[in-house]
């Protein structure tokens, strides 16, 4: 059924009449979005409904993927790219005057998450529907998203993000499928007239879960899959005892906001709350479902995988054990074995700070049921560990430790695979972070490279480079990725080197308008664009870039007839709200930028862009312009990173460090065609070993360092109100804890081999056509692919069908 822009007009128009019942004529921005995002979805609900149906009736495996964050970026135009909607509603829209980039500015940009890993989850969520792999995700519905970031006077400050004022077009709140979480009270063990023990229950604070389903649109082939987010609410039968507003919100906090921090973990009770609830909720509700494939409970493990993304939903493990054991009736033993085979955990990091660890008597308090069953687990695990590797071992890999629980011992002694996001980064797990765990379970470690969904990150985000390359290699890329690698073979060609150099020209044209529009800032297009786009954190080293920013505009103060190749400095990061230092970083470049941006001397040089609130939206406009993609987090702390795979895939060069997925980029396109520096992730743990470093040393011993650094305190950069002396004091008396001093030199020598290139224009084209040629390994479709052969042991089941 193909749909002509006759009859989309036509459908349109009518549906915005039964929403408003006046004419779309009369219809605002946000109504007119709305009536096409719920067209689009009222289009796709048939295929959603059939996809459902499709997998129960040929009882499927299929797969959960539980994040407590999903970053899935505005959906018009993916889903009515993914339905091959698009170029008729861009068609129907102009004939009736308006246009869809218009309407998508509309959208709200859901923020349900933090960063690398959140974005991750969404885009595995695109390629699990567009493989057709059975795969749902499970999350929380915040009410507000991550903060919204503005700058006063280069300060972060943070509002609320009420994402769902305008309402969600996209989301089918599901009445019937609701489940009771139940919090606190007491709970003992009683046997019940069947002599089956039982967990009885009091005084628990009962909390009732509201699934809002999303459909997952695949990419042409009829499939739609199911995220679904949870938010809490009282009970209907227990409205009558919630007498006032007061009363209501300890239950409505639980799914108001999302925690803001990425890398520092907090023992806070109420994310401990959060975790719960959404684990809860996505267990009953796949144990619910599986009762309708009438199988016996063994069997879950051929029907059902369930990933933990990090730790955060890692109480996964104990719920299914509570349901199968208090509710299913079933022996430890058969419980345990179904909840292994189940259950698969993914890391996304080596920080220790970042590792959580929940206080036994807050565990104890809050999920007494749940914490018996992880003393179970933990003595089980004792009582068959200790004899075979002895105590100590033992004891470093227990889950009861010092009075807390270690989240992460829990999930690798639940789960059948354990697996890190990059080589390298998989590698520091085994042979380090997690090291004991691969003594016991060498055979649970496995690696699974992240990836990227080339729809949104090339094809609706780059539309002039996928133009031409359905013109140079034709379109088969955009289903098989491993196509573009056909691109490799026009690096010599001139008139394809143009015609790619005027596609970034572009992009960069496009973006410097908008840079003017928000910040009046002008930039020269025809500038390096320079950009780490990241969260905020000391480990990735936003302020080694910001260093050799002020470094090259002290060089261009004193050496004014010097050959510049003009740069342009783009940064996108919001740091943690708690998080002082990362936030003084950002005061020091957004003081740095007002200074070099207003300097007559310094003109098209140098300029420096820090964009507020950067997410989804922003990152699908500042990429495809890109020239230089800045990965440079200090060896082994990266655990992979993605932005690095969707700069590259646009093109940009890579300048970076050999961490996390820098590493397989190296290999893919060859250490010829980006910028390598730094010490090595062996470099870094042998300094570290040695405890000798002093960045004082290098401070006194580099005139060129020390020159740069005494900028930050000798009031060359006005507006600064102690933060020049935070980074001075932390970099040079404080001993430099991600070795930034260290690296800086290297870091300077690489930037002078991007200037000397890009004076070479069709050299640095052709690099950059590599690099684009040489992306698909990226492709998150690959990723799925093996985690659902070698991890879930699910098959695609996307046979076509005709709608
Ligand atoms: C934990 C406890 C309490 C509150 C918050 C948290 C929390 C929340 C989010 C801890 C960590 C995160 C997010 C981590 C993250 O995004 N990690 C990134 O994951 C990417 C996808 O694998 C990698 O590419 C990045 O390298 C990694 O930093």
């Amino acid at each position: 059924m193909t749909l002509t822009v006759k009859a989309f007009i036509k459908e349109f128009k009518s549906q915005f009449q039964s929403m408003y019942a006046y004419s779309y004529k009369e219809g605002s921005t946000e109504q007119l979005y709305n009536a096409l995002g719920l067209y689009i979805k009222n289009y796709l609900s048939r295929n959603w409904k059939e996809t459902k149906e499709d997998y129960v009736e040929n009882s499927v495996k299929q797969v959960y993927y539980f994040s407590m964050e999903f970053l899935p970026g505005r959906q018009l135009e993916s889903n009515a790219y993914n339905l091959g909607l698009l170029d008729t509603i861009k068609e129907g829209l102009n004939e009736m005057g308006m246009s869809l980039e218009e309407l998508e500015e509309a959208e709200a940009d859901p923020a349900l998450g933090n960063g690398g890993l959140g974005r991750l989850a969404s885009c595995f969520m695109d390629s699990l529907a567009s493989l057709g792999v059975p795969g749902n995700g499970n999350g929380i519905r915040y009410q507000y998203g991550l903060f919204k970031q503005k700058f006063v006077d280069g300060y972060q400050v943070e509002l609320p993000e009420n994402w769902l004022r305008y309402r969600n077009v996209w989301e089918t709140r599901n009445d019937k499928s609701t489940c009771m979480v139940k919090f606190g009270g007491n709970v003992w063990l009683e046997k019940n007239h069947l002599g089956y023990m039982e967990a009885k229950y009091e005084n628990t604070l009962n909390v009732l879960a509201v699934p809002y389903d999303t459909p997952m649109v695949g990419y042409r082939n009829n499939v739609v899959n199911n995220l679904r987010l949870w938010s809490a609410e009282i009970p209907v039968e227990e409205e009558e005892n919630y007498h006032t507003l007061e009363a209501t919100e300890p239950i409505k906090e639980i799914t108001q906001v999302l925690y803001p921090d990425d890398s520092n973990y907090e023992g806070r009770l109420l994310r401990l709350k959060q975790e719960y609830f959404m684990v809860s909720a996505g267990v009953q509700s796949i144990l619910r479902h599986y009762k309708k494939y009438n199988l016996p409970r063994k069997n879950i493990p051929d029907k059902v995988a369930i990933h933990i993304n990090d730790t955060h939903p890692a109480l996964v493990i104990p719920e299914m054990m509570r349901i199968l054991l208090d509710e299913e009736h079933l022996s430890w033993e058969q419980a345990w074995e179904i909840t292994f085979k189940t259950c698969s955990y993914t890391n996304h990091t080596i920080l220790r700070e970042a590792l959580e660890k929940w206080p036994i008597d807050m565990m104890k308090d809050l999920l007494p049921r749940i914490y018996m069953i992880i003393e179970e687990i933990n003595q089980r695990f004792v009582d068959t560990t200790a004899p075979i590797y002895g105590d100590r071992i033992t004891w470093q890999t227990a889950i009861l430790q010092n009075g807390v629980v270690n989240m992460a011992h829990l999930a690798v002694i639940g789960s059948h695979s354990i697996n890190g996001v990059a080589k390298l980064h998989t590698e520091i797990l085994m042979e380090d972070v997690l090291k004991d765990f691969f003594e016991l379970y060498p055979e649970r470690f496995n690696n699974k490279t992240n990836g990227i969904t080339q729809r949104r990150w090339m094809h609706l985000a780059n539309p002039g480079l996928t133009r031409l390359l359905d013109e140079k290699i034709g379109e088969e890329w955009k289903k098989n990725p491993s196509e573009l690698k056909v691109f490799k073979g026009f690096e010599q060609d001139e008139k394809t080197i143009k015609e790619l150099a005027k596609v970034k020209f572009e992009n960069k044209q496009r973006l410097a308008d908008y840079i003017e529009e928000l910040q009046g800032i002008k930039v020269n297009p025809k500038a390096i664009f320079d950009v780490q786009i990241k969260r905020l954190h000391a480990y990735k080293r936003q302020h080694l870039n910001m260093l050799h920013i002020l470094y090259r505009y002290l060089d261009i103060k004193e050496n004014p007839s010097k050959d510049f190749v003009p740069r342009v400095f783009i940064f996108g990061a919001k740091a943690a709200p708690s998080y002082m230092y990362a936030k003084q970083i950002i005061k020091v470049i957004n003081s740095l930028a007002e200074l070099i941006n207003n300097d007559p001397d310094v003109g098209d040089k140098l300029k420096v862009v820090f964009f507020e609130n950067y997410g989804v939206s922003l990152a699908e406009k500042i990429i495809p312009a890109a020239d230089i993609s800045e990965q440079i987090s200090l060896a082994s702390m990266e655990a992979s990173g993605t932005s690095n795979m969707k700069l590259m895939a646009n093109g940009a060069l890579t300048l970076a460090t050999l961490d996390g997925a820098n590493i397989e980029i190296k290999d893919f396109v060859g250490e010829e065609n980006m910028f390598i520096f730094g010490l090595s992730s062996k470099e870094v743990y042998e300094l570290k070993a040695a405890g000798n470093y002093n960045s004082k040393g290098i401070y006194e011993s580099n005139e060129k360092l020390r020159h740069t650094l005494d900028a930050l305190t000798n009031d060359t950069i006005p507006g600064l109100n102690g933060e020049g002396y935070a980074v001075f004091d932390s970099l040079v008396n404080y001993n430099d804890e991600y070795f930034v001093l260290k690296d800086f030199e290297s870091y300077i020598k690489a930037q002078e081999k991007v200037d000397a290139l890009y004076r070479n224009t069709d050299e640095w084209t052709r690099k950059s056509l590599l690099n684009i040629a040489s992306s698909a390994p990226f492709s998150a479709d690959y990723t799925i692919k093996r985690y659902a052969d070698d991890i879930w042991k699910v098959k695609q089941h996307s046979e076509q069908k005709d709608s």
